[in-house]
């Protein structure tokens, strides 16, 4: 396998893009001839970590499962793409630690919540505001914007990438740093 491992952590309410941008991403990559492979938070739910529900403490090891999972991908050479809500800082740094240095690549969806609500795609936050889900990130439990991105996307209403150019963002910084 001629590629270097490493990590692209999508961070990101429910809604900023962050499966969208993981497929465009890895078919970008595989059309690249390298391989990646995508972990995605909702995905994993329905395997990994189908045991897990929204609360704090099993968000919390939704993140540490997907985390380490990742360095394993990473480890065997993958490009792995892990897109997961991750509100909590504390626990993307704990997976970033993971890593040596660099191979860590955390992007960050900055989608003010207000757009990802008019986005809606799968009706959640409607459900969300109606008090028929409860805890969920943005309404009613907490989302910290990261602090340290190696990369920052920021979509406003109006002024929106298509997935395409937030891929080709993220490929130039791969290529910059040699993966
Ligand atoms: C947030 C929720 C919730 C609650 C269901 N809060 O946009 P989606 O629908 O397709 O992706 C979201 C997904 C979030 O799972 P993650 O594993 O990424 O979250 S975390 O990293 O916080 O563990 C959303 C759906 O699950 N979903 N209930 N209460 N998102």
């Amino acid at each position: 396998l001629n590629q270097k491992g490493c990590v692209i952590w999508i961070t990101g309410l429910s809604g900023s893009g962050k499966s969208t941008l993981a497929c465009a991403l890895s078919r970008a990559l595989h059309a690249r001839g390298k391989l990646a492979y995508i972990l995605d938070g909702d995905n994993c739910r329905h395997g990994l970590n189908r045991d897990l529900s929204f609360k704090a403490e099993d968000r919390v090891e939704n993140i540490r499962r997907i985390g380490e999972v990742a360095k394993l991908l990473a480890d065997a050479g993958v490009i792995c793409i892990a897109s997961l809500i991750s509100p909590f800082q504390k626990d993307r740094d704990a997976c970033r630690a993971l890593l040596p240095d660099g191979d860590f690549i955390e992007v960050y969806m900055d989608v003010p919540l207000e757009l990802c609500e008019t986005r809606d795609p799968k009706g959640l936050y409607k459900l969300a505001r109606a008090g028929k889900i409860k805890g969920f990130t943005g309404v009613d439990d907490p989302y910290e914007p990261p602090l340290n991105s190696e990369i920052v996307l920021p979509q406003r209403e109006g002024m929106c990438d298509s997935p395409h150019a937030l891929a080709e963002i993220v490929l130039s910084y791969l290529e910059r740093k040699g993966y």
